[in-house]
């Protein structure tokens, strides 16, 4: 048997994706097939493309501006759903839990009800090769009320697949503490929480307000001072990882100086995550790649990394069990 390339090893591993926003993983091909379902009426979507870098983060959440204008209707979110997990399922990514803020547009008459049906409706195509769960997203740009509104919608779409709620969007925008009720709900009914966590230095005089309600997750952790580090570690709260977004936002200079290396230093949890992989052009396997590239990690390390990711995901036992198998013996097979 010919051994395979650390490329291809990646790809063949099976992945867990557990911080992907569906609005930043269109594909160049989906884009452009979006923008053919649009450029008549809306001709200057054809001349958009998205940067090969940016400037800043700030750089990043304006893109959405001209994302948005493509999935302004149930047929392009059900499209750019099912793409996305097409392409998410052809490089070997086993479970995925998509993200997505509920979003309305009264031009073309989609609500975040109808929004939500078109997403959950084409995460429930049965397909045997990758499970879809869901995570709604509550943007730091909502007033108190609309983050209800989220709450609302993930209990009704509860049995269409979604698992959790995340705090997500502008980092320079918004404060946890308005939006905290919204989330203390969703924790009440049984929801995992995960929350992006000091993405940027400012936001760390958020941190204790966000440890404070016991995230089961947290995305990012890029700026972690004592008392983070030491919260974080003592409650064994995972953090999703996203090498490529972070250094293409400026948030971390290199991947060599990627806060990751403490985690893997002091064996603390995390998965390898895409966060936008439209936007950073970075698919799951990469991510895999650049982590092995850039910290000396062997193929035994990442599949320990990958088998450990399953114990952080938002579905029950049996789903973990049964990934768990299936990851263990495609090593039995692989070695
Ligand atoms: C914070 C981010 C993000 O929800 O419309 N989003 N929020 N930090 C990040 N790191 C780079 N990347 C994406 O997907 C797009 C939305 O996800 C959030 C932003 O709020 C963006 O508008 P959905 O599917």
């Amino acid at each position: 048997m010919t051994v395979p390339s650390l490329a291809q090893f990646c790809v063949q591993l099976p992945k867990v994706e557990l911080h992907a926003h569906l609005n930043g993983s269109l594909s160049p091909a989906t884009m452009h097939e979006l923008v053919e379902r649009k450029k008549a009426d809306k001709p200057e979507l054809a001349k958009f493309q998205i940067p090969d870098s940016l400037d800043r983060i700030d750089d990043f959440f304006s893109l959405f501006k001209f994302i948005y204008q493509l999935t302004d209707d149930e047929e392009s979110i059900r499209i750019a759903t099912r793409n996305i997990i097409n392409e998410f399922a052809k490089d070997n990514v086993k479970y995925l839990e998509l993200r997505t803020t509920p979003r309305k547009n009264e031009e073309t008459g989609m609500t975040k009800m109808s929004y939500l049906t078109a997403v959950t409706s084409v995460i429930q195509e049965a397909r045997d090769d990758i499970i879809v769960k869901l995570i709604v997203s509550i943007d730091r740009r909502n007033n108190l009320d609309e983050a209800q509104e989220v709450v609302d919608l993930a209990l009704a779409f509860r049995s269409q697949g979604v698992v959790g709620v995340d705090l997500c969007g502008d980092v320079k925008v918004g404060l946890f503490e308005n939006l905290r009720p919204a989330f203390e709900r969703a924790k009440q009914h049984g929801f995992p929480l995960t929350l992006h966590f000091n993405e940027i230095l400012e936001n760390v005089v958020e941190s204790s307000s966000l440890l404070s309600i016991q995230p089961n997750r947290l995305g990012h952790a890029t700026f972690l001072d004592d008392y983070c580090r030491k919260t974080i570690y003592g409650q064994n709260i995972p953090i999703e990882i996203c090498m490529t977004s972070n250094v293409l936002c400026k948030t971390v200079k290199t991947f060599e100086e990627h806060h990751i290396k403490e985690l893997l230093a002091d064996n603390h949890p995390f998965i390898l995550c895409t966060d936008d992989k439209g936007v950073f052009f970075s698919e799951s396997s990469n991510e895999y790649k650049l982590a092995a590239e850039t910290f000396n990690l062997s193929k035994e390390e990442l599949f320990t990394i990958t088998l450990r990711s399953i114990d952080a995901i938002f579905a029950d036992d049996t789903v973990k069990q049964s990934l768990k198998q299936d990851f263990l013996h495609w090593r039995e097979e692989h070695q």
